[in-house]
């Protein structure tokens, strides 16, 4: 599906016809990849009706353990955590999973499936017991591994840019799924009454430059002399907004939509950043790219980070092309 075919698509179009279409225009393409994105559509809706409950249902607040992380897994977290594993794996087109809340690589035991997926099942959850917008966030990989064998950490350390798709769903005021195969990012915005997401946003294309800037001020004093002369300019530009949620894919999608930059450098508690790479910066990084903005780590292109292992962090400056152009140069002309 070329762009100006997906510019044509009606509003109204289901996620499943849309998938159909789009498959149709990947030569080889014999639908595993598009029952994955099925697949994870359905977890995303079971998800999205349990927060829209979580104030009526005993599944607010902490679950009582910490993940690898070393974060206080909240209720939510876990549940949302089996409900992408078991919909992955009784979807049968994945041969792995890794999750962030889970240490290890999980093995589905559908050693014929073609994909991999690396997920942070609800990112954001310290927003959960106060409603704020939180999101789930996948990246998806053609697996490297033979066939009829099980998943292997090789399959999960192929880099950001042979990522087979990638995305996020937000649950917000409305519940949106943005994602991309490589051929543009599209937008649905899931209707509750019929229990569908609908095509609500073609081929987005992310302001050049913006206004808004998303970063934890609390860690001002922390921040690098070039990160502190962006913050400073940003400042007395002309309506500049600051604009921070403490939930990445509710920063990601306005700014996304709005233009402007998330920042998350290096601090005394997260020196080599805050942000896992595999599961949140490199599907947020593809998105990026596809929609004309830029994720850098300060240095290099998030997408060309080398992965060395399955919950590494990294530096993540994530957002409209000449804001990331200007930080850039800061950095490096250290
Ligand atoms: P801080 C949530 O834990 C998260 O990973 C992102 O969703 C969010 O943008 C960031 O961390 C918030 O981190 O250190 O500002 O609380």
């Amino acid at each position: 599906m070329t762009t100006e075919s997906t510019l044509a698509l009606p509003v109204g179009t289901t996620l499943d016809r849309f998938i159909m279409r789009q498959q149709e225009s990947f030569a080889y393409a014999k639908g595993e990849l598009s029952q994955l994105l099925r697949d994870i559509a359905l977890a995303s809706k079971i998800v999205g009706r349990e927060i829209n409950r979580a104030g009526l249902t005993d599944i607010t607040g902490a679950f009582g353990r910490d993940n690898i992380q070393g974060e206080s897994q909240q209720k939510l977290d876990v549940i949302a955590n089996i409900r992408f594993k078991r919909a992955l794996i009784n979807g049968g087109e994945v041969c792995g999973i890794l999750s962030e809340e889970e240490d290890d690589i999980i093995q589905t035991n559908n050693y014929n499936g073609k994909y991999v997926v690396a997920i942070d099942p609800l990112d954001g959850s310290s927003n959960i017991d106060v409603n704020v917008s939180i999101g789930t966030i996948f990246s998806i990989y053609r697996r490297v591994s033979p066939i009829g064998t099980p998943a292997t950490f090789e399959d999960f350390m192929q880099g950001g840019r042979r990522q087979a798709a990638a995305g996020y769903i937000l649950y917000g005021s409305s519940t949106v799924m943005v994602y991309t195969t490589g051929k543009g990012v599209n937008c649905f915005t899931y209707e509750n009454s019929l229990g569908e997401f609908f095509f609500s946003n073609a081929n987005i294309q992310m302001p050049v430059t913006g206004k808004i800037y998303s970063i934890n001020d609390a860690y001002y004093d922390e921040f690098a002399p070039s990160i502190k002369s962006f913050i400073a300019d940003m400042r007395v530009s002309s309506g500049a907004m600051a604009r921070y949620i403490g939930s990445l894919v509710g920063d990601f999608h306005r700014n996304l939509l709005k233009g402007g930059i998330y920042l998350y450098p290096p601090t005394q508690k997260a020196k080599e950043g805050k942000l896992r790479l595999l599961y949140e910066c490199y599907p947020l990084a593809l998105i990026l790219e596809q929609a004309g903005g830029r994720a850098i780590d300060g240095t290099q292109n998030i997408l060309d980070i080398v992965p060395t292992k399955v919950h590494q962090r990294c530096v993540a400056y994530l957002g409209s092309k000449n804001l990331i152009d200007d930080l850039e140069q800061r950095v490096l002309n250290v």
